[in-house]
């Protein structure tokens, strides 16, 4: 319509998100959303847009980028863009705002795999070099903005807690510090697509998401109260819970950016469960991207459910409606392209997991299986210790991570220097260990700390293969074949296995989906020398 107003830009930026009537530009046209704010099924975080335009903020949830969406917003149209603001037929660049303009300054040596939104895994380095991953080299991951919440204020951030009934009680960040004991739980956060990168180079099929290497985990202490101390100070019947009898069957957690995801109530009110809604990591407030001031820890689920920003908790007898429970974190078949959504669980207990992360190469050995003279080579039965080979071998040194969900701890760490051909174990680290009279680094209930582990071996000089050679294997199909340059390489692998004799799949093409989630198979490097 024509004859509708046009206003400057600046008069948008007057109806902000304090206004009475909150107004977003979208394209060259202005819509008071007044009334849509009620009715919006994401809630309140549209008036993140109010004041400018909301095109930016429609990038980042893509599903607004629908037929159904401009209809409704076209009912709140009341003008238009005045043409002294407009370059192209659009508010100019400058002029509209950056979601991402409060987020916050990141370390350089994370490896960033989008900026908007931060996406980061932690380098290899970082992740065996201690047990308690430093919280600036967390890695981070991140749908949308980074929240901003004031220092000062902190305190009283608000958490809603919405029992099934409809009751609803509020806690300030403060009730839950001051109100409730507070707990430490050492726990890994892992993402669904850790690995995923490997899988699609195993496989040999591509996978949606960020293509993370082994760097989408990382290993934390985390303080706060549990998530079952305040359900039952807000009224929630915890023994009806724990004995299977209550209609509540899920615990949602939202977001403060419209993020969602929702846990089993039975993980929630497991007294072994260690369930956290947590404020400090690694003895120092969350830091902005992990949460602050508020997250929850879920041990031994995947990350996603693991809440950053949280200040919404909703029982259900139904899951989380939000597409990070109901799509993205599920796996379905290496045959299936097509998916019903609905068909299969969302992903929680994590499956069993390892990696190699460090990786040093030696001198060679003497020929005949005699060991090289004055240095410490190890007699070969010990873990941790491969047996030297017979003939002339590569020494090198191995180091990682293994973990597995649902509180299942790791036994063994398996690794293989000729191909597959042997197999020898790694030494686990005793890092959960109490040392010199002092409490075990690890709490909680579970295993829900990452093992280090470290091998020395030695690759044996027939496992290394020319590149030639390496070639016709991989005509072949055989992905772990070796080329360098013009090099000799060797395949090196390990797996591991949890205390309920869980392992890992042999290949990623077994497993793959076209998500790439869950991408646990063996982890192979190759090891290349001049030989
Ligand atoms: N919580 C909110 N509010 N927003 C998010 O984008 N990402 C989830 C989870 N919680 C996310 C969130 C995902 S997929 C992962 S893997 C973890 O947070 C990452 O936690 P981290 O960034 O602290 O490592
Ligand atoms: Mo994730």
């Amino acid at each position: 319509d024509p004859s509708l107003p046009r206003f400057r830009i600046a008069d948008v930026r007057k109806h902000g998100p304090e206004s009475e009537n909150p107004w977003v530009i979208h394209g060259d046209k202005v819509y008071d959303i007044t009334d849509w704010i009620p009715a919006h099924p994401g809630g309140q975080v549209i008036l993140r847009a109010a004041g400018g335009s909301i095109d930016p903020y429609w990038d980042i949830f893509a599903i607004h980028k629908n037929q159904y969406v401009y209809d409704i917003l076209s009912q709140y149209l009341i003008g238009y863009i005045h043409p002294a603001d407009l370059v192209n037929g659009r508010p100019a660049q400058e002029q509209i705002e950056d979601p991402f303009a409060d987020d916050p300054d990141r370390h350089p040596a994370l490896i960033t795999k989008t900026a908007k939104p931060r996406n980061a895994e932690t380098p290899a380095d970082a992740l065996g070099a201690q047990f308690l991953t430093p919280n600036e080299l967390f890695y981070v991951r991140n749908h949308m903005w980074v929240p901003v919440v004031d220092e000062a204020t902190s305190d009283a951030h608000l958490l809603t807690v919405e029992l099934f009934d409809g009751t609803v009680k509020q806690y300030t960040l403060e009730d839950l510090k001051t109100r409730f004991p507070s707990h430490k739980v050492t726990a890994v956060l892992q993402c669904s697509g850790n690995r995923r990168k490997h899988m699609s180079e195993g496989s040999g099929r591509s996978t949606n998401g960020l293509q993370w290497a082994a760097g989408a985990i990382s290993n934390a202490s985390w303080e706060g109260v549990l998530l079952a101390d305040v359900l039952a100070d807000a009224g929630f019947e915890m023994a009806e819970a724990l004995s299977g009898e209550s209609e509540t069957r899920h615990v949602h957690f939202s977001g403060m950016e419209a993020y969602g995801a929702s846990i089993p109530i039975k993980k929630a009110v497991d007294p072994q469960g260690d369930v956290l809604l947590a404020y400090s990591m690694n003895d120092k407030p969350l830091p902005r991207d992990h949460g602050y001031p508020l997250r929850a820890i879920v041990p031994g689920h995947v990350a996603a459910r693991s809440v950053k920003w949280l200040n919404q908790i909703t029982l259900s007898d139904e899951e989380s409606m939000s597409q990070w429970q109901r799509k993205d974190y599920k796996c379905f078949g290496p045959n299936e392209t097509k998916v019903d959504w609905d068909a299969a669980p969302a992903i929680q207990e994590l499956p069993v997991q390892s990696a190699i992360t460090d990786v040093k190469l030696g001198g060679w050995t003497n020929a005949g299986g005699k060991n090289g003279e004055g240095e410490g080579e190890a007699k070969g039965n010990d873990q941790g210790t491969s047996k030297p080979p017979e003939g002339p071998a590569q020494r090198v040194s191995l180091g990682g991570y293994a973990f597995s969900g649902g509180g299942r701890s790791i036994i063994r760490v398996d690794a293989s220097l000729d191909g597959g051909a042997s197999w020898t174990q790694a030494y686990l680290l005793p890092d959960c260990a109490s040392k010199d009279g002092s409490p075990s680094p690890c709490q909680g209930h579970g295993a829900w700390t990452w093992k280090r582990w470290r091998l020395d071996g030695a690759v044996p000089l027939a496992a290394f293969r020319d590149p030639e050679q390496g070639k016709a294997d991989q005509a072949g199909g055989d992905k772990t074949a070796d080329k360098d340059g013009g090099r000799r390489c060797a395949t090196v692998m390990i797996k591991a296995t949890d205390d309920a004799y869980n392992t890992q799949p042999e290949s990623h093409a077994a497993t793959w989906n076209f998500r790439g989630n869950l991408a646990t198979a063996w982890h192979r490097i190759q090891v290349c020398a001049d030989c």
